[in-house]
Order: structure tokens, then C-alpha cells, then sequence
């Protein structure tokens, strides 16, 4: 008998810090590279696909679980989600051994109420001091939500990886692949570079910023020489601009100088990264500007 291929959309959830990116890095590998799409368009955004003998994960974003926001942008950032994640065929819910905090339950309501597609993976298992802890702080977590099984990981180290491949094989449904086998993510590069800066941000000073910011690439311009790209860091109060800029402009300095590097690698070219902020007063209030700025 044939082994049936398996393909779908894989969603990692879970609040700031867990180890989301870690995990997505684990999984698909490092290297991004442009994927030419073999059929049918899909509303997700991907971030990056495995493919293995006889499967193939498809990871999409899901925006607006990375951002705190308030208003009209929380509640439509919880229509997006509550959406997207009900168009996946699995969602990896990410949380952190033995810390449970606000930002994990206010997950929770947004997941499929059945659990059935859900796993529960507890990260960070390396840097848990007792094993004893595991056992009550997931039976604490799954008497909140249902969820179908319970993966302990260390993305870090690559610790129970396969382990949570097996369970995310048993939920994808049976299907041809998606994706060319060597591409990973179908993203346009200038979303890649404008999350590479928005990452850069938030590392420095996402604590720091409220309600986190957007960033919109105005520029992009490419040839045989390199590429020369100006990106806009859209903040909601002129307050927001000096926390960005760091004393003497240093936070600024470093991310650019980071965000080039990242940017050098993934293109294999010379570039030219100008980087500035605008204050945009109110903008999570409209969702007119939301859609300007992509959130729809
Ligand atoms: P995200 O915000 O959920 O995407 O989290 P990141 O992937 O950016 O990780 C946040 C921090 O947790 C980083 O400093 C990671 O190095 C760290 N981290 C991620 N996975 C692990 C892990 O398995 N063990 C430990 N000790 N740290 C981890
Ligand atoms: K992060
Ligand atoms: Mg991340």
C-alpha cells in the first residue's frame, strides 16, 4: 500500500517570548528563500514550509498575537484571529514551562472552542529546575481548555521536535503538496524585511511601546549593485519616537545596523537601509488606516 502524502496549514500561537520564532526556526530551518507556489492561492500568509517524505507543513502568521493593542484594533485583531485560526488544520499553542501569565489566557477564548486541532506545547523544558513542576502546571492549563494533546519541547536545544512533528502529522489532512519541495516561505521579501525590522523593535524596546508599532516599506529599489530599500516605522504618539530612537539615537543605530546584516544574508547583496519614524496620532482607532497599512 501507498503511503498517503499529508499537507496543511500549521499555526504557532502564543504570547510574546515563549519561544514561537525559536520554534518556527527549529522546524523549517534558517535559511528563507522565495517559494514559487504550485496551485491555488490561499488567504494565509505563509511564514515558512517543511516538506518530508510523505508531508508537508505549510506554517502561516497569524496577525495581531505578537501586539497588545486596545479599541477597534483589539477587536478586529481578534475577528483576524479567531478567523485564521479556524481556517488552519492545526495550531500549535506555545507556552512557557511553569510560567502561565495574562498574556496566555487571553489566548485562550480566541482558540476553537473543540481543542481537537490544538496541541499544547510547553517550551523552555531546559530551563526548568524541577520536573515535578511539569505535572501541575499542565493539568493547570488543561483544565482551562481542551486541548487534544500536550507536547514538552525545548526549540532551543531541539529537544522533543520529532516528537511534535508526529502530532502534528496525525492532524493534517491527506493532500498534495502545496509547495515546491525546497522553498520555504512565499512571502514578498519586503513583508520578510519589514518583519525583520518590526523583530528588531520589538526585541529593544517592545516593552517599552504600548501599543507597538507598524512598519511599512516606502522604498524598494534593486539592481545588479544591491538593493536600496527605505522602510517607515509608523508610531502612534510623538512620545513613542524617543523610546524608538534610544539615547543619541542608538536603538535606531542598532536596529538598522541588524535589520542591514539580516537583510545582506537573506538577499546575497549590497544593501542600503534607511530607516525613519513617523508619528501617525490615532491610527489603531481607524480602521480605514488599518487597511492602508495592511490589516485588513
Ligand atoms: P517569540 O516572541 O514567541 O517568537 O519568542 P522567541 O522565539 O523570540 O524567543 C524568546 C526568547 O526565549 C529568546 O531569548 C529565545 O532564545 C528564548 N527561547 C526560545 N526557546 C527556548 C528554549 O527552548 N529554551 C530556552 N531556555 N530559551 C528559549
Ligand atoms: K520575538
Ligand atoms: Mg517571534
Amino acid at each position: 500500500m501507498t503511503h498517503p502524502f499529508r499537507c496543511g496549514f500549521v499555526a504557532i500561537v502564543g504570547r510574546p517570548n515563549v519561544g514561537k520564532s525559536t520554534l518556527a526556526n527549529a522546524l523549517i530551518g534558517s535559511k528563507i528563500s522565495i517559494v514559487s507556489r504550485k496551485a491555488q492561492t490561499t488567504r494565509h500568509r505563509i511564514n515558512g514550509v517543511l516538506t518530508r517524505e510523505h508531508e508537508q507543513f505549510v506554517f502561516v502568521d497569524t496577525p495581531g498575537f505578537q501586539t497588545r493593542h486596545g479599541g477597534t484594533m483589539n477587536r478586529m485583531m481578534n475577528r483576524v484571529v479567531t478567523q485564521a485560526l479556524a481556517d488552519v488544520d492545526v495550531i500549535v499553542h506555545v507556552v512557557e514551562a511553569g510560567k502561565w501569565s495574562s498574556g496566555d489566557a487571553q489566548l485562550l477564548p480566541l482558540l476553537p472552542k473543540s481543542g481537537q486541532k490544538t496541541i499544547l506545547v510547553v517550551n523552555k523544558i531546559d530551563a526548568l529546575k524541577s520536573k515535578n513542576e511539569m505535572f501541575s502546571y499542565v493539568n493547570k492549563i488543561m483544565a482551562q481548555h481542551p486541548y487534544s494533546a500536550v507536547v514538552p519541547v525545548s526549540a532551543l536545544r531541539g529537544v522533543q521536535l520529532d516528537n511534535l512533528l508526529a502530532e502534528i502529522t496525525e492532524r493534517l489532512p491527506e493532500g498534495e503538496p502545496m509547495f515546491e519541495a525546497d522553498t520555504l516561505t512565499d512571502r514578498p521579501m519586503r513583508f520578510i524585511v519589514a518583519e525583520l525590522i518590526r523583530e528588531k523593535i520589538f526585541r529593544l524596546v517592545g516593552d517599552e511601546l504600548p501599543y507597538g508599532c507598524t512598519v511599512v516599506i516606502e522604498e524598494w529599489e534593486e539592481n545588479d549593485a544591491g538593493v536600496r530599500v527605505a522602510a517607515c516605522i509608523v508610531v502612534e504618539r510623538d512620545t513613542h519616537r524617543p523610546i524608538l530612537l534610544g539615547a543619541g539615537g542608538a536603538h535606531m543605530k542598532r536596529m538598522a545596523t541588524e535589520a542591514r546584516q539580516d537583510m545582506v544574508k537573506l538577499l546575497d547583496k549590497t544593501v542600503h537601509l534607511e530607516v525613519y519614524i513617523k508619528v501617525r496620532k490615532g491610527w489603531s482607532d481607524r480602521e480605514s488606516t488599518l487597511r492602508e497599512l495592511g490589516y485588513e
